[in-house]
This record gives C-alpha cells, structure tokens and sequence, in this order.
C-alpha cells in the first residue's frame, strides 16, 4: 500500500541538558505525531558547534539526548532518529542553500542577534548560516509539516523562502515546509526571567527546569521562581512570571488556563508554586524512569541511530542529487 501519509522533520541540538521547554514545546508533540505521520528526527550536531562546545560534552549531551528522546516516547519502530553529522548530505545541501540565501535575510535573524550579543567573542560564520543548514536539514526529506517551538517560526519562513526561489529559478525541487506549533506550551519562558524563553544554555540552572532533575530540585526550582508583588493568581496582560506558570501548569495537567487560575484564586503564591511543582514532578517521574533505562544501555542507542541515519541517507541522497543536477553540475 502507498505511504500517504505527510512527512515531519524537526531536530534538536545537543546543547545541554533538555529542558521542560524543549519537551512541551516540541518534544512532547513529535511524540504524539508519530501515528499521523512519517517522522524524521534528528539530533542537530553540525548546529551546535556554532556555539563552542567541550567535545567530551557534545558526545555525553548527544547520548542523553537520544536516551531522553526514547524515553519520551519517541518509537524507532515508527520513526527515524539519528545524528545529523552522520549523514553527509546535510552540510552539502547547506552549501548549495547558501549561495541561493542573502546576506540581508540572514542578518534579519533574531535568533543571530542574541546570540551574537551572548556570544560577542565568537560571532562564526557557522552562526550566521545556520538557518541554511537548517533550511537543508528539511528540504532534504521534503517534509511537508516541521513541529517546533514558537521561537523557530522565523527560520522556518526562511527555509520557505530559499526552498520558493530555488523552485522558481529551476523547477519544482523542493517541498515548503509548514511550521507546525501547538499552542500549549510552544513558549515556556525562564523561571528566573518570565521575559525570556527557558533555554538549555542558560547559565542559571534554576532558570530552567532539567528534564533529569528530580522532584526537590523541581519544586525547589518553582518555589524561587520569579513573579511580582502582587498576590492573587490570575491569568492577566504583563503577570508575566504567573502566566507562564499557569502555562506550565495548564499544559502538563491539560487543564485550560482559566480552569488553572480558578483552581488558586484565594491561595497564595506559595501554594500555586508548590501545586506547579508537583504537577511537572510528577508528569516527568515516568519519563525519569524510562531514561535510566537507556542511558544504561548504550548498544542499543547506538543501533537506532546507524539503523535510521542509513534510511535517512538514502532519502537525502536523491534530493541531492537532483540539485546537484538541476543548478548544472557533471553527473558522477
Ligand atoms: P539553546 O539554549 O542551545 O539555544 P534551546 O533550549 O533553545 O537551545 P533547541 O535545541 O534550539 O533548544 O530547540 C529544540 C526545540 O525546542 C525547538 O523546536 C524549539 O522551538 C523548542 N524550544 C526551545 N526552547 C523552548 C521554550 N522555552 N519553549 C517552547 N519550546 C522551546
Ligand atoms: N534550530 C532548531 C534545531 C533544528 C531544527 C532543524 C528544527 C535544527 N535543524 C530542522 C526543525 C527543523 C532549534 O530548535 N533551535
């Protein structure tokens, strides 16, 4: 029978330890896509180099990401997850995207420009170009839907830019991809600055809650988080530490927002603090149990990711390909 079902791809790096707003932003949703479509993950290396990594951390960082990811349901029976770096054609698409790619749409960036201003010492090539690779990243497989968080719309619109004016300048090559974000949770932002996303680099650990932390350091974590002086728990324009609570709290009980702030008004903040708590302790307690599996069995995390990054190098090889073809070079 033809496979007519729509085919996603998204990746994450291998930057730090995965956080909450990794999982309800993206992860949690690649999970339950799995039925509906063919999915294609990757663990995005080549990306996060654009940063300077320890090379002993990228390794441990890339083997418990893939340990997380199998964990929170991600099946290699049904989907391909593997490392980007293992499979060529991405960087060799990345070149070809970039000479179709200019210098002021790269620039355009916000993602670039903070962290250009994070990383002043070390503003590389490799940051600037990296919505190309990522552009390639999808165009290879032709995905038609790309799940991620809200923060990645805009180097999505780009990949349908650059994929659009290749189309146009040769003939159709490319899929464009649409983004795919679910609203619960596609923004969680940083307990310790609810104006800022919660991010797996950020310096302050209890900025963000680590999938692996476990229940006191994830209710301790909560407790400190960052509100206002203000008393009452309501879901309102500028209460930005509580909103993002209530986000929390509404996407991993699947309560809406106002059944969440009904539930506190006329409790304190400590008690809605405890209550968030204990509700994300215990969504992650299964996961947390899954990933001591993995990450005790390497062998096994090794053979998902050879198995699939093979299937994957086929189907990016024939995109390739036919670009290789279609801007005029000599055939092999
Ligand atoms: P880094 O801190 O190294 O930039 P990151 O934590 O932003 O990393 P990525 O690997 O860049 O994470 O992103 C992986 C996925 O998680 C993407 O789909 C991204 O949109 C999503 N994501 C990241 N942070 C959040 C967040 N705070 N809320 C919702 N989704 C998020
Ligand atoms: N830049 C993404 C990670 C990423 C990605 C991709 C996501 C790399 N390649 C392709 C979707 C599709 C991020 O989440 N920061």
């Amino acid at each position: 029978m033809e496979n007519t079902k729509k085919r996603s791809f998204s990746a994450i790096q291998p930057s730090g330890t995965i956080t909450l707003g990794n999982y309800l932003g993206a992860i949690r949703n690649w999970v339950n896509m799995q039925d509906d479509f063919e999915c294609i993950f990757a663990i995005a290396d080549l990306h996060t180099i654009t940063v300077r990594q320890e090379p002993s951390a990228l390794r441990k960082h890339s083997i418990e990401l893939l340990a997380m990811l199998l964990a929170a349901g991600i099946d290699p029976e049904k989907s391909l997850l593997f490392c980007q770096s293992h499979v060529h054609q991405h960087a060799e698409l990345a070149w070809v995207l970039n000479c179709y790619t200019q210098m002021g749409e790269l620039s355009r960036m916000t993602q670039f420009k903070d962290k250009s201003a994070k990383h002043a010492n070390n503003i590389n090539a490799g940051l600037f170009t990296y919505p190309t690779l990522m552009a390639a990243d999808i165009l290879l497989y032709k995905a038609d839907v790309v799940p991620v968080g809200e923060d990645q719309k805009q180097h999505l619109e780009l990949s349908r830019d650059i994929a659009g004016r290749f189309n146009s300048t040769y003939s159709d090559t490319f899929v464009l991809p649409e983004p795919y974000i679910i609203k619960s949770g596609a923004r969680v932002m940083s307990l310790q600055n609810p104006t800022s996303k919660m991010s797996k680099s950020d310096e302050n650990v209890n900025g963000f809650i680590a999938l692996t932390d476990d229940e006191d350091t994830i209710i301790r974590k909560f407790k400190r988080a960052v509100t206002d002086s203000e008393t009452t728990v309501e879901y309102r324009e500028g209460k930005y530490g509580i909103n993002n609570l209530l986000n929390i709290y509404s996407a991993v009980t699947g309560k809406t927002v106002i059944e969440a702030a009904k539930e506190f008004s006329g409790k304190g903040y400590g008690d809605f603090k405890l209550a968030v708590g204990e509700a994300v302790a215990a969504h992650l307690k299964p996961i947390q149990e899954r990933y001591k599996d993995y990450i005790g069995n390497k062998d096994y995390i090794v053979s998902v990711y050879t198995k699939s990054a093979g299937i994957a190098s086929k189907i990016a090889e024939s995109t390739l390909r036919k670009v290789y073809k279609k801007v005029g070079f000599l055939q092999k």
